[in-house]
């Protein structure tokens, strides 16, 4: 089945086209007929504006319900889905439009770097407000399960972002799964205060919804004050760990104003089991934590009716397959999963594709786990350099070539360190090529020309030297062990 086939099956038999699909605390309503119509018209804007099937629409636009409109108006039109997170530079920008040979991008009057960048490279700019307006609709474009929906960029470890592709069968089949797994229904009101570049606010969220003919409560950008007078109308609550410790700093978010929420749910990032304790005897809330990777949807969840087992990523979701490539006599080894969720490769970049993947056709996650006797998984530990900051990724390669090319350092190391906040924040050991050649506030500048601000350091020391293993392998768990917490 197809995304579009999913949101058109909706409007015609199961939901109640009046039924809300999405509200904003600011009063704007869109029912599922409404949404219909916008979608169609917004489709038939994109093909105006020259997109055809399979042509990918780049999209770095703040959070709104045109986000949504567009993400559907783009598989309507038959093209392929591109979003993008709105802190990322000019200079990532240009990578992308590179790498995804957009027909389209579109973006906010006011992002003029954007919109420099992209008519350096020739490609048309469009606002939102062009795409999503009255205008003629246009009936779904044909596409089967196997064609493209979205591609969805995530760093790795040569420092080059690649392109994640998810397909229409990739999408839908996690979107039913989930909402079977998680007994969503037309009764549900989801608050979704995740960002929309992502598969968590975008797929998780949204598609879920769409499945269960349910409808949201669209709050902007997370924060405690919106969400507090938000809980009372809704159902369930999806976030990152973040939100929840944050929750738990503030006494508004108690029994009494959790008491109508039916589903507290976790992911993206490791969840303390000393947060999931402390949320339950605050709230009585079991939080759900589940597992999941940009290119294979969520591939683990804990059990709705059983056991929520803090510190678990929980039990394989139905139709996916999850195993421990290469268990230590601990069972701890690779984890790797295979099944209709798993993204069949990256754009235009066999090698990484080859990479990811064993002989045998498993998708490698670069997380390390083990199950338990009740096939719960946790995740002990990751093989890939990688840091999670309030949910976001960053990889460590991406910022290390960022700060070696500046003039006065000789090499650096950049790594993760706990933080109260979010979970893991970025520090970076440098070391100079004379002392004093260079100085923190030059390379913070620096790198704010190139990276999206939560790729920043935090914190920046100068050391004499990296510490490295016999092999001349940096040690980061020697830094780390150096580093204070920031
Ligand atoms: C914001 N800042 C951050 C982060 N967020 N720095 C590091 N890590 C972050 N996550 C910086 C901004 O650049 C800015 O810096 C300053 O913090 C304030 O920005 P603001 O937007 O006000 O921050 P916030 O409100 O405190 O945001 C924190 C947040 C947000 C609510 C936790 O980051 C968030 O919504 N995270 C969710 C991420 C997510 O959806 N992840 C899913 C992807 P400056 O002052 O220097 O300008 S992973 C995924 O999809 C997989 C498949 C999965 O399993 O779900
Ligand atoms: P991304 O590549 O942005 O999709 O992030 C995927 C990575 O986030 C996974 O490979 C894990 O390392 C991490 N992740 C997602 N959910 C969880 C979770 N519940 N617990 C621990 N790590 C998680």
């Amino acid at each position: 089945m197809t995304v579009n086939t999913l949101f058109q099956s909706l409007l015609s038999s199961q939901t109640n086209g009046e039924a809300l699909f999405l509200a904003t605390p600011d009063g704007l309503e869109l029912s599922y007929s409404d949404l219909r119509i916008r979608v169609r018209q917004a489709a038939g804007q994109l093909r105006a504006a020259g997109v055809a099937p399979g042509d990918r629409v780049l999209c770095q636009i703040d959070k709104s319900p045109d986000g949504l409109i567009l993400y559907l108006a783009t598989v309507t039109a038959g093209g392929v889905f591109v979003p993008l997170n709105t802190a990322y530079t000019a200079a990532e920008l240009d990578y992308f439009l590179s790498d995804a040979e957009p027909a389209a991008l579109i973006t906010g009057p006011m992002n003029a770097p954007a919109r420099a960048v992209a008519q350096a490279r020739m490609v048309s700019v469009l606002t939102p407000a062009e795409i999503v307006r009255d205008c003629a609709p246009i009936k779904p474009v044909a596409r089967s399960g196997s064609d493209l929906a979205a591609i969805l960029y995530t760093s790795g470890t040569t420092g080059r972002s690649k392109g994640a592709m998810l397909t229409h069968d990739n999408l839908v089949s996690n979107a039913f799964a989930l909402r079977d797994c998680w007994r969503f229904t037309a009764d549900d009101t989801l608050l979704h205060a995740l960002p929309i570049f992502h598969t968590h606010g975008l797929f998780v969220a949204t598609n879920v919804v769409l499945a269960a003919g349910a409808k949201m409560i669209f709050l902007d950008a997370f924060s405690l004050d919106a969400l507090a007078p938000r809980l009372h109308e809704c159902s369930v609550l999806m976030g990152v760990p973040t939100f929840y410790t944050r929750m738990l700093g503030d006494d508004r978010f108690d029994r009494a104003a959790m008491s109508h929420m039916r589903l507290i749910i976790s992911g993206s990032a490791p969840l303390l089991a000393e947060t999931h304790a402390a949320f339950q005897e605050r709230t009585g809330h079991r939080i759900l934590e589940r597992y999941g990777m940009t290119e294979t949807n969520m591939i683990t969840s804990n059990s709705y009716d059983g056991a929520r087992k803090a510190g678990t990523v929980g039990l394989a979701l139905p139709g996916v397959s999850v195993r421990i490539g290469d268990p230590d006599d601990r069972g701890i080894g690779a984890i790797e999963v295979k099944g209709p969720n798993v993204t069949p490769g990256y754009w235009r970049n066999p090698w990484q594709t080859a990479e990811n993947f064993t002989r045998d056709g498993w998708f490698i996650t670069g997380d390390l786990g083990r199950f338990d006797d009740d096939g719960y998984l946790s995740i002990i530990g990751r093989e890939k350099d990688l840091v999670i900051s309030g949910g976001f990724n960053i990889y460590p390669k991406e910022v290390e070539e960022q700060i070696d090319a500046l003039p006065g350092v000789l090499e650096c190391a950049v790594y993760g360190v706990p933080h109260p906040d979010m979970g893991e924040a970025v520090a970076a050991a440098v070391v100079l090529k004379s002392p004093g050649a260079t100085t923190e506030s030059e390379i913070l500048s620096a790198l704010g020309e190139s990276l999206a601000r939560f790729k920043i350091p935090r914190m920046v020391r100068f050391v004499d030297e990296l510490p490295r293993n016999t092999m001349g392998k940096v040690q980061k768990v020697v830094l780390r062990s150096e580093s204070a917490g920031v």
